[in-house]
């Protein structure tokens, strides 16, 4: 089998009508409104509220200072509990807030951080669990609800991964008291750059918009010690015309998704992750696990002679953040108190998906990964 002609990424971002997107930016032009709430950034917060199904909503110029605004806006301090499969972003924004993060093991088949083990993590110092929705599998927000009420902790999701996933119909950004949604364009839906933060409470709503522009009320009253986290019209505009196709790439990515699986079900080591008939999927990545025994090769072999090919998948979220260097110390982060994660790591591999990817190109990505097992 050939190589692809031309490289194989992990994703595309959706680049929407090249007019449409001149036509909303004219009206930025007319309107000569940049940034600083702004009427694109009015309407988007509003279309993307109904979509997430939420009642209040906050856009961020990204997803990483959102939840730093989230976590600073429920004034919660000491440690944190968390999992350490996930994207970088996630502990360090802990770590910003001058708060330790402790490291929990995790669930093996949601990868999601397990809500059987979290109680026996907490101290008294904690003040919050911060869970991932990772690859938008949503985490056990039932069982971890229960535990925050118990201790009286605070509890926020990361659901970068997870736009428009849905429980039981619910909108995933309805749990715990914030969750943080990002918009870079890696994601399904972005606005090249940006993030937003839901939650039930109104005042809280108004808390984030007061701490994402420095805390100003008005010209002469600063409230809080805030920060820039403004999504700009320019990013606005983008995630209004972005919104039009999120039907369109859901689909395309679900026909993929339906592809790989069909392909790859049944190869002896291979599996991936079937959604409950409860849950709608993110549709942000296709991952697969690879059982090295099983399959005769490693997921680091796959990867490797992927990329031979020109496909570039990708190994998320190695090394586990319990791993880096500035966490490593920590007594959570030993490999004995993670042994799930520790193996999980090892075995998952995301690859290419992303609505433009040709089907073809999917049966390709297959064959040379059956390929490698004989
Ligand atoms: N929490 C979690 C769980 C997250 O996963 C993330 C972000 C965050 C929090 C923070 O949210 P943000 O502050 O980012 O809003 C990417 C993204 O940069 C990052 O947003 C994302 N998670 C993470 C999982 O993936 P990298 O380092 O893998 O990106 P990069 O530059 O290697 O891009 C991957 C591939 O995508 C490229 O090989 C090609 C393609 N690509 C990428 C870009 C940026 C394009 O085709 N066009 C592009 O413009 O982090």
């Amino acid at each position: 089998m050939k190589p692809f002609d031309k490289p194989i990424y992990i994703t595309r971002p959706l680049l929407p009508d090249l007019n449409e997107f001149q036509h909303e930016l004219e009206e930025i032009w007319d309107s000569q409104w940049l940034t600083n709430n702004g009427p694109k950034h009015h309407q988007l917060e509003e279309e993307i509220r109904q979509v997430l199904k939420v009642p209040n909503i906050s856009l961020f110029n990204n997803g990483t200072i959102a939840l730093i605004v989230a976590i600073n806006s429920l004034r919660v301090f000491g440690e944190v509990i968390t999992t350490p499969f996930t994207f970088a972003a996630t502990p360090h924004i802990l770590s910003w807030n001058g708060i330790t993060p402790i490291f929990c093991d995790i669930d093996n088949n949601t990868m999601n951080i397990d809500a059987s083990k979290i109680e026996q993590m907490i101290t008294p110092k904690t003040t919050a669990i911060l869970g991932v929705h990772v690859f938008g599998n949503p985490c056990d927000v039932v069982k971890i609800q229960e535990v925050a009420d118990r201790y009286g902790l605070k509890v926020i999701y990361d659901a970068a991964h997870a736009f428009n996933a849905q429980i039981d119909e619910t909108g995933i950004g309805n749990f715990g008291d914030i969750t943080m949604f990002s918009f870079h364009a890696t994601k399904l839906f972005h606005t090249a750059e940006g993030g937003a933060l839901t939650c039930q409470d109104v005042n809280l709503k108004q808390r984030f918009d007061l701490l994402k522009n420095f805390g100003i009320k008005n010209e002469e009253e600063v409230m809080l010690t805030g920060i820039n986290g403004k999504m700009n019209e320019i990013q606005a505009a983008l995630g209004l015309v972005n919104l039009r196709y999120m039907e369109a790439e859901r689909n395309k990515r679900k026909k993929i998704s339906e592809t790989y699986k069909a392909l790859l079900r049944g190869v002896e080591g291979i599996t991936f992750s079937e959604i409950p008939n409860n849950i709608q999927p993110s549709y942000q990545y296709f991952v697969i696990r690879v059982n090295h025994q099983k399959f005769g090769r490693s997921r680091d072999d796959i990867y490797e002679q992927l990329k031979a090919y020109n496909v570039y998948s990708r190994k998320y979220f190695y090394p586990l953040c319990s791993d880096y260097a500035c966490y490593k110390q920590l007594p959570s982060a030993n490999p004995d108190n993670l042994p799930i994660a520790n193996n999980v790591v090892k075995e998952v591999l995301c690859l290419p998906y992303y609505g433009n990817l040709e089907i073809s190109a999917v049966e390709k990505i297959c064959d040379i990964i059956k390929g490698l097992q004989n």
